[in-house]
């Protein structure tokens, strides 16, 4: 099989596959580009060199602090600019979360991930959140949190509290970012995830395909990621949930073999990361999911909600892991 890139980029084959030390978007596209089995069977060697190809991981997701959120990020159904059918709910009792935590913990999730509707938080949020991560983890999961950006010293209290990972997106390549968000810029994630890397935390970022952006634009958010250092140990693939009320309702419908190919490079250009099928699956066929795993996803959101929208209920998280005898992790 061909090779990928540019004239003189480095030459790639299927049976030979090494990680540059950066990847370019050129690199990444040509990825993209690869007849479907080829890019296919590139990932199946890369994701059986470094996991279980029949384990998938499950993350359940409670929304701590729901909607009236002062950034304006396009896709997003809690901006409070919006006029979506979210309401608002404020911050969640410790007893309402950890009695959530025992249950997804009961229905077989690992990973426990607390998110809320900020910009940032506040030092009262971090005090909240603390003794919630604090509970969460002495239920023996696996804790993630999702709050925003965060200020010097923030994440060193969410560490010593217990907080196993931080998530925080890139969503879409810099050029296309502008188009989706103007209330923080690129740079201010960056920093956010330089502060998690130094505090010790594990990163989980990831990004949003489907928001109208072009084969390029995936490909630059793919680049993006891999080449953070190093590159996040959970990188989330979402695909849009249109919200009615929100800029990006509307938007074309992304062809789901391209949600598949954009996983399959994730896959192959972070090894050893877990590629999370995210957002997006409660609309998605069995079969497209299939092809997801197939590609080299291992970890999906389980339960029936994800933060405000639905999600595939566990009942059919079970038929679709015993028809493709895929196990939990
Ligand atoms: N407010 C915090 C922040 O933005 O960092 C944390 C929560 S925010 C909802 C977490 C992530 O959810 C976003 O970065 C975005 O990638 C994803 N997300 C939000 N709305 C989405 C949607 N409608 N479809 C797909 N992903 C979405
Ligand atoms: C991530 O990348 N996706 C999750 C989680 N991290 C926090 C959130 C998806 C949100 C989908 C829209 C909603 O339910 O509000
Ligand atoms: Fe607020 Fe996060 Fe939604 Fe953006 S994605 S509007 S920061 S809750």
């Amino acid at each position: 099989m061909a090779g990928r890139g540019a004239a003189g980029e480095q030459e790639i084959s299927a049976g030979d596959i090494r990680e540059p030390q950066r990847w370019s978007i050129s690199q990444i596209e040509a990825l993209l580009d690869l007849p479907f089995s080829d890019l296919i069977h590139e990932a199946q060697l890369v994701h059986r060199q470094h996991h279980d190809a029949n384990a998938v991981q499950l993350s359940t997701l409670i929304s701590v602090k729901t909607g009236g959120c002062p950034e304006d990020c396009g896709y997003c159904p809690q901006a409070a600019r919006y006029h979506t059918n979210v309401g608002n709910q404020g911050m969640l009792s410790l007893g309402e979360v950890v009695a959530t935590a025992a249950a997804a913990k009961a229905e077989g999730a690992s990973r426990f991930c607390m998110g809320a509707a900020w910009r940032g938080p506040k030092q009262r949020d971090i005090d909240a959140m603390m003794e919630m991560i604090t509970a969460v983890k002495a239920l023996g999961l696996e804790t993630c949190a999702t709050l925003g950006m965060l200020k010097p010293g923030q994440a060193e209290q969410l560490r010593q509290a217990g907080l196993d990972y931080y998530n925080h997106n890139l969503d879409t390549a810099p050029e296309f970012y502008s188009e989706i968000i103007t209330t923080r810029d690129y740079q201010d994630r960056l920093d956010t995830l330089e502060k998690v890397r130094c505090a010790g935390l594990h990163v989980c970022c990831g990004g949003i395909v489907g928001m109208g952006e072009s084969r390029n634009v995936r490909a630059g958010l793919i680049a993006q990621l891999a080449n953070l250092d190093p590159y996040p140990e959970s990188v989330p693939i979402n695909h849009l949930v249109q919200v009615e009320g929100t800029p990006l309702h509307g938007t074309e419908e992304l062809d789901p073999l391209e949600f598949v190919r954009t996983i399959a490079a994730a896959r192959i250009s972070m090894p050893k990361a877990m590629v999370r099928l995210s957002a997006g699956r409660q609309s998605m066929p069995d079969a497209v999911q299939a092809l997801c795993f197939l590609a080299g996803a291992n970890s999906i959101f389980h339960g029936d909600k994800l933060l405000t929208t639905g999600n595939p209920g566990v009942d059919r998280d079970r038929a679709l892991f015993d028809k493709l005898g895929l196990r939990p992790l």
